[in-house]
């Protein structure tokens, strides 16, 4: 959320919810460059400092933003992206719990500087969580939180006199509050003969190690001062004629003149378009289809969208390309239809993390996953439990891996979470969310929550709401949060669309016992099913298993146990597929850090892959299991893209 609206919202909130109206300002196109746009990279080193003071505002106090970092105390070297927790050998950094300060000199080029018909733009891709940006001493932004991108038009800073170089500082702050997405109380402990003055500690309500700094790419790019803000794509099909209606805003300019063409992946223009709104028609379509149900997945198309306008200083262009996929998204009371056809989500949960680099993006590492995702034979995943980078969703465009998409609403348990002020603070994730990747072909469901308390009175309200606003900035989406709440109880469960439920059966209880699986998920299906008449997922199951630990007859904790699990839940998953279970996702892709606990070691162990990213027993049964169903579900006849 960009601070600066929350007054506007507390007004104009209740009013703008359910017709599809938003108070974001601005698109959030990503930084693509074209004819017209530049982008420089700011990752590499950044200079540093943790505000160890017992305050954590001596950085404020002594306005660390105002000269270089260096001259106000001593600095780390710090790369970017990563988080900053596990780069180090300093324990206390590790847990920092306050403002730590990134800042970083740069050089621009001439022409930025110097040509006022560029308009210069500082992004930030994920600052995790709240963040203060300054540029040459002086406050441009603030942000809160983590997992979306956030940037400011610098140019009349970069453009007001002669410029040698060009400071950056970003203060981020990774403190938790009940009203944050996601959630965290910061606990005084008080007690003289147990803690030294001041002690306090964070803690959190979600399974997952609080990552923080600069986790995506800093960056600067450009465009002309009239310019495509922010660019919509819906698509549809009538018969085999792919229809792709587009809106385009346009900032800087009244009077300027949109051009719009369709091309298909050989460069041939297969339709055209003048104005800012309209529909292109695609006889006989290539659709996106996700990844082994056609011979041709995740087919791209791509939008070119040409402005021209006249300003003060003569005509201005501005070029940017969008990749478009033809597909349609639909829901029935059993089904989950990609294209008309029947999709099974066969996947699994992610989490963004690995050692070292914490929360960092980190390309080998993300080709490595889409690797093992395909090597799986998984078509699908959930970006448990925030919005992942924005280079997974294009790759997952690229290679037809679907999406559900989620917001940071993990650990939404204490009563405060649910309030109007938590509530509104969602409503705006919602639209920076929507906004930032309602393009995707790839995302196909949002999902607003991970296991909320949903059983607690002000639930009900607080999950209308959501779903309705969510629904109507994106009508062309199905709408989910994912639930552990028994199906008696849950006030959220009305207003979804698909629903959604984590269990554990025999690992959080009934432990060492995979003989009541069985009977105990067949139930929980029955009684979802009986009650709503919606299609369900199993949105996560799964065991912790340390790799290279073998016990057989299987133990918990053992590869054996793993494995012998989610055979009994896949006992059940297909029968139910032939009804209305639409997916299975386990819980998880690979290990990760968490939090320090008696039941936690060096993070939870429920990955199929180490945290290194190598198999464990399981992932063979699932790769197995996949590649069977994916077969089983595989539609495509030769041809045009159609059946
Ligand atoms: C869950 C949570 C997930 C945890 C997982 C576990 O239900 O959604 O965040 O990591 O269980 O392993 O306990």
């Amino acid at each position: 959320m960009l601070r600066g609206s929350a007054g506007a919202w507390a007004v104009l909130g209740p009013l703008l919810w359910g017709c599809g109206l938003s108070l974001l300002q601005g698109g959030m196109l990503y930084p693509r460059e074209s004819r017209s746009r530049e982008r420089k990279e700011l990752d590499g080193l950044w200079s540093f400092r943790a505000d160890f003071s017992d305050n954590r505002r001596q950085g404020f106090e002594q306005q660390w933003y105002r000269a270089p970092l260096r001259e106000s105390g001593p600095t780390l070297d710090m790369p970017v992206p990563s988080s900053f927790n596990d780069v180090g050998q300093d324990g206390q950094l590790r847990s920092f719990v306050g403002w730590v300060w990134y800042e970083r000199e740069i050089t621009l080029p001439q022409r930025w500087t110097e040509d006022l018909g560029t308009r210069v733009v500082l992004r930030i891709g994920s600052a995790h969580y709240y963040a203060i940006v300054w540029v040459n001493g002086v406050h441009v932004l603030e942000h809160e939180g983590g997992h979306l991108p956030f940037e400011a038009d610098i140019s009349k800073l970069v453009q007001s006199g002669p410029l040698s170089s060009c400071r950056i500082t970003i203060a981020i702050n990774n403190t938790l509050s009940p009203h944050t997405l996601p959630p965290g109380t910061i606990l005084y402990k008080t007690d003289p003969s147990m803690y030294p003055k001041g002690y306090f500690v964070q803690n959190t309500k979600f399974d997952f190690f609080n990552y923080a700094g600069l986790h995506r790419s800093v960056l600067l790019y450009t465009t002309p001062t009239t310019y495509i803000d922010d660019i919509t794509v819906t698509t549809d099909m009538d018969q085999d004629i792919g229809l792709v209606n587009y809106q385009i805003i346009v900032q800087g300019s009244d009077h300027f003149q949109v051009d719009v063409s369709l091309l298909d992946e050989e460069g041939k223009v297969m339709a055209k378009g003048a104005g800012a709104e309209g529909q292109l028609q695609v006889p006989s379509a290539h659709l996106w289809w996700p990844y082994l149900m056609h011979e041709h997945p995740a087919y791209l198309y791509s939008l070119e969208v040409k402005l021209t306008a006249q300003t003060a200083v003569g005509p201005v262009s501005d070029f940017y390309t969008l990749p478009v996929g033809i597909r349609t998204v639909a829901v029935t009371k059993s089904q989950f239809l990609i294209n008309g056809k029947p999709f099974y989500f066969r996947g699994v949960n992610k989490h963004e993390d690995a050692d070292i680099r914490g929360k960092g993006f980190d390309w080998p590492l993300l080709v490595k996953d889409f690797n093992l995702l395909r090597w799986l034979g998984a078509n699908a995943f959930r970006t448990s439990h925030y919005p992942y980078s924005e280079e997974v969703l294009q790759l997952c465009d690229r290679y037809g891996i679907v999406v559900i998409d989620e917001s940071p609403g993990v650990g939404i348990v204490l009563v405060e979470s649910f309030s109007n002020v938590s509530l509104q603070h969602h409503l705006e994730v919602m639209e920076e969310m929507i906004r930032r990747d309602k393009n995707h072909p790839a995302v196909v469901m949002w999902s607003l929550a991970n296991e909320p308390a949903s059983f607690l009175k002000p639930a009900g309200y607080y999950f209308k709401t959501l779903i309705a606003h969510t629904k109507a900035l994106d009508p062309s989406r199905p709408v989910t949060f994912v639930t552990n709440t028994n199906y008696e109880a849950d006030l959220g469960a009305p207003y979804v669309d698909i629903i959604c439920v984590n269990s554990y059966y025999s690992w959080y209880h009934d432990y060492g016992h995979m003989e009541v699986i069985q009977l105990q998920l067949a139930t929980q299906f029955e009684n979802w099913y009986k009650a709503y008449q919606k299609p369900m997922i199993q949105s996560e199951y799964g065991a912790d298993a340390i790799e290279g630990f073998h016990e057989d007859p299987p133990l918990m904790f053992s590869e054996e146990y793993q494995k012998g699990l989610l055979q009994q839940y896949h006992v059940v998953l297909d029968q139910k597929r032939k009804e209305y279970v639409v997916g299975e996702l386990i819980w998880n892709f690979a290990d990760f850090m968490t939090n320090q606990s008696p039941v936690r070691m060096i993070g939870n162990r429920k990955g199929i892959f180490t945290r290194q990213r190598q198999p464990k027993s399981a992932a063979f049964l699932l790769r197995e299991r996949y590649w069977k169903l994916a077969n089983e579900t595989r539609i495509y006849r030769y041809g045009r893209g159609q059946t």
